[in-house]
């Protein structure tokens, strides 16, 4: 009996070693892109740098938006200093390359969560930032008013997003035969909505809204009352790198948790001293 323990203890030690080391190899084989960007003492973010209220960047060089917020709270986490990020401008097509190859650490570029996306594409979406729809802009004196009355016309439209899939999808349902232009760039696709190459211009109502006031007399310009999907933007890494992941999805929590407690930047010192026991765990 007591050579049959030893044994089956000592055939257990030997399966926790071998499980140990391949843990061990494992740990070691994968690094994350935490060491990466931690060593480099900078974070690459990649936004779009053409939508005022989400990223912008004005003349000078300098970024503001929503999602721009995103990318700064990452590096104050990281380094204690907003400033330390390398933005990237990225157009829909090559957004996702470009995380899948290195050349940003993350997206905070108005991108949809969606399943494909997040299983075969091997992305992973953190929190919801904003919770957008698909619109439609026409110009107000052109009558269009549902999508049937594209019928014959055409909708001008960016390549590589969701837009472009689900304005098929919905002229199909509508039983319209409308012409779709389909552009690499959002700047000439607006253009050519300008210009009056398409009556109509599909994205997110967000940008559609943001873009209209870039546009020649914007007034001349409404958004159709029609939501043609739901299109929730948040910041995106890669698959399989969850100390990565963890650090991009709790910095937004923690935006979005801030935010609801009433503490800012300009006032946490204060909040430090607050009797609510929520605020002051949340301020450690
Ligand atoms: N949220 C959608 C659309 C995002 C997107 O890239 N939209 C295009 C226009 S349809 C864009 O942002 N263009 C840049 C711009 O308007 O400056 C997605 O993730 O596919």
């Amino acid at each position: 009996m007591g050579r049959w323990k030893n044994l089956l203890l000592a055939t257990l030690l030997a399966v926790g070693t071998v499980m140990g080391c391949a843990e061990t190899d494992n740990t070691q084989q994968k690094q994350s892109r935490l060491d990466a960007v931690q060593s480099r003492g900078k974070l690459n973010c990649g936004v779009d740098g053409g939508i005022p209220g989400f990223s912008f960047v004005d003349e000078s060089g300098k970024y503001s938006g929503i999602d721009v917020d995103v990318c700064k709270a990452v590096a104050a986490a990281l380094f204690d200093d907003p400033d330390a990020v390398e933005y990237r401008n990225l157009d829909s097509t090559e957004r996702f390359t470009a995380l899948n190859g290195g050349e940003v650490d993350m997206l905070s570029r108005n991108t949809t969560w969606t399943i494909s996306r997040d299983t075969s594409v091997g992305m992973e979406f953190g929190p919801t930032t904003f919770y957008d729809g698909q619109g439609m802009m026409v110009r107000k004196n052109s009558r269009i008013r549902t999508l049937k009355d594209f019928a014959g016309k055409s909708v001008c439209v960016e390549a590589g997003t969701t837009t472009e899939l689900n304005l098929t999808d919905k002229m199909r349902q509508a039983g319209v035969n409308a012409e779709t232009l389909t552009f690499q760039k959002a700047d000439p696709a607006y253009a050519a909505y300008a210009e009056g190459r398409c009556e109509g211009m599909t994205s997110d109502k967000s940008q559609l809204i943001a873009r209209r006031n870039t546009l020649p007399n914007a007034n001349e310009h409404i958004l159709m009352d029609v939501t043609m999907s739901k299109e929730p933007l948040g910041p995106v890494t890669v698959n399989n790198d969850s100390a990565w992941f963890d650090v991009v999805k709790w910095t937004t929590y923690a935006l979005i948790e801030a935010e609801e407690l009433g503490i800012t930047s300009a006032n946490v010192e204060q909040m430090k001293q607050s009797d609510n026991p929520t605020i002051r765990r949340f301020l450690g």
